[in-house]
């Protein structure tokens, strides 16, 4: 026990013992404050600077939203807060968004999953422009089973414009591509130290995923690679010193892909499992783990943080950001969520193995239209197999068009993208059945992206609880204005929150009586 006074402390605020009292001087985060004991020597209070005449038992340090997370991820992304803005596919997540988020001092990564390579290049070239000077902005590498030369084509264009991060998501095994973009460019310093160009972070839901990222490359990997002349030996025998992705995002219930775990499970296992691995390989660079996934509120964003999360990754909630590339009417619908109106849903890229993804319910059909043409996919054998009563009200209420007319426009997107896609059709039924129904679930998601009113009732738009959280608490605020809904607004109000959540935890361990909800956080203009 002390007596003394911090030497920082600012000015001096006499010690408070009233719930009033000790709920504004709690709200000082920026600031030590002692936690002091009354005359009588029982009740506890609050004070800042120096104190006289009670006994201090603790002073806290000062706490910034900055510092919450893992000072090394800060710093090994030139990055001022520990604050991702995660990838959203078919440019949800746009140029614009990641821009902010770099000049912000922040992490956003382009949604490059879903398009075409010639929108991604756009996208990468305008960003490698704009962004030239900054080391914090990246782009989305996503599986893709069905194209794996596309993955590999996108991989080797984020490498060749200088991509500073690349998000790798949705493997469940490496890939050329992946490996690719992990050990280009790893070098030596001249201290003898492992250096990367890239720098990869990965985003799983397992934890027998997460070791594959925490691993080094598989050996069979990097020699395919040496000998297709896209590492050097030199790049290789690197590789096999370091893990392939040195941030590991874990991923929990959010919206689009997800396995719907709590992250209060995932995380500390696979927390643990990068501790267990970095000793066994004795790797010499701190792996961060992220957390992705329910993060719609300071609560959330704080419990994130207290799990052991270097950083936080935020998705559903930045698709009503000004900067979101989704139409007016779709942001609206999602304004309009609470936390149950979320719904799982067949996924169109990986329809036929009966992936499932979390999407918004209120307001569209799209989950139950898209189960109805999964459960046809499921029984029959083809389209012409679908008997006339099953058939005529998909046909009238989910496709609005008959199968042959569908078929069509299926014919002429696959001829543009893939035209293997329609050789294999033609020869495989169940295989045009399931192009036809992918129509659907494709065209559903870009209906809403570029607000095709008549089609709302069957707006694709993915989501995960997190959204109606965040509508909860920004209800009435300054962050319900939908002008004043920046991307980098919504983080500083996020972790500004955090923080003074993180205070009140660090209060309450010490037994002061902080008065229930006094370190609540009502957004406001930040910044
Ligand atoms: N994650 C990816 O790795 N690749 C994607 O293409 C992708 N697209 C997304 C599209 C939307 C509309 C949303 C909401 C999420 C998407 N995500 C994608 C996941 C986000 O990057 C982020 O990890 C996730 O949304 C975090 O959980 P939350 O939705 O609960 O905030």
């Amino acid at each position: 026990m002390s007596v003394l006074a911090a030497p920082d402390s600012p000015a001096t605020c006499p010690p408070v013992f009233t719930p009033d009292g000790i709920a504004a001087l709690a709200r000082r985060i920026r600031e030590p404050v002692h936690i002091v004991s009354g005359p009588d020597g029982r009740e506890l209070g609050l004070a800042t600077g120096s104190v006289t005449g009670v006994p201090v038992l603790g002073t806290l340090p000062p706490l910034y939203p900055e510092w919450l997370g893992g000072r090394t991820f800060c710093a090994a992304h030139g990055i001022r807060f520990p604050y991702v803005a995660g990838e959203m596919a078919n440019g949800i997540a746009t140029t614009r968004m990641v821009s902010a988020m770099a000049r912000a001092e922040m992490l956003g990564f382009f949604g490059a999953g879903g398009l075409a390579y010639a929108d991604v290049e756009r996208a990468v070239r305008t960003l490698a422009d704009e962004l030239r000077s900054h080391p914090n902005w990246g782009v989305n590498l996503i599986h893709s089973p069905a194209e794996p030369e596309l993955e590999f084509r996108v991989a080797q264009l984020l490498l060749r414009c200088g991509v500073p991060r690349i998000s790798a998501s949705a493997f469940m095994e490496l890939t050329p591509a992946v490996v690719l973009c992990s050990a280009r460019g790893l070098r030596r310093d001249p201290d003898g130290r492992i250096v990367r160009r890239t720098r990869m972070l990965a985003k799983v839901s397992r934890p027998e995923v997460a070791e594959r990222f925490l691993s080094p490359a598989p050996a069979a990997l990097l020699d395919r690679l040496v000998r297709e002349g896209e590492l050097t030996l030199q790049e290789a025998e690197l590789a096999a010193l370091v893990p392939v992705a040195e941030d590991i995002t874990v991923e929990a219930d959010s919206g689009g892909h997800t396995d719907n775990r709590p992250l209060s499970v995932l995380l500390p296992g696979i927390a643990a499992l990068r501790d267990t691995l970095c000793r066994r390989f004795g790797y010499h660079h701190a792996v961060g783990i992220g957390a992705a996934g329910g993060l719609g509120t300071p609560a959330a964003v704080a419990a994130a943080f207290a799990l052991g999360a270097s950083y936080v990754v935020v998705g559903s909630v930045n698709q009503t950001a000004t900067e979101a590339g989704l139409s007016d009417e779709a942001k609206a619908m999602l304004c309009e969520a609470d936390v149950a109106d979320v719904a799982m849903a067949p996924a169109a890229d990986m329809f036929e193995l009966g992936v499932r993804l979390q999407v918004l319910s209120r307001g569209t059909m799209f989950a139950q239209r898209a189960g109805r043409l999964h459960a046809a996919y499921r029984t029959y054998g083809s389209l012409e197999e679908i008997p006339a009563p099953v058939r005529a009200p998909i046909e009238r209420d989910v496709l609005r068009a008959p199968f042959d007319e569908v078929w069509r426009r299926t014919v002429a997107f696959w001829e543009r993208r893939d035209p293997a896609e329609i050789t294999r059709a033609e020869s495989d039924p169940k295989h045009r059945m399931a192009l036809v129904f992918r129509w659907y679930l494709g065209s559903s998601s870009r209906w809403a992206i570029t607000g095709e009113t008549v089609r709302r009732a069957d707006y694709q738009i993915w989501c995960g609880p997190a959204m109606g959280a965040f509508n909860r608490w920004a209800a009435g605020t300054f962050l319900a204005e939908p002008a004043h809904r920046s991307v980098v607004q919504i983080a500083l109000n996020l972790l500004e929150g955090a923080a003074l959540l993180t205070r009140a935890h660090q209060l309450r361990t010490y037994g002061v009586p902080l008065p229930s909800g006094a370190l609540a956080h009502t957004p406001c203009a930040l910044g």
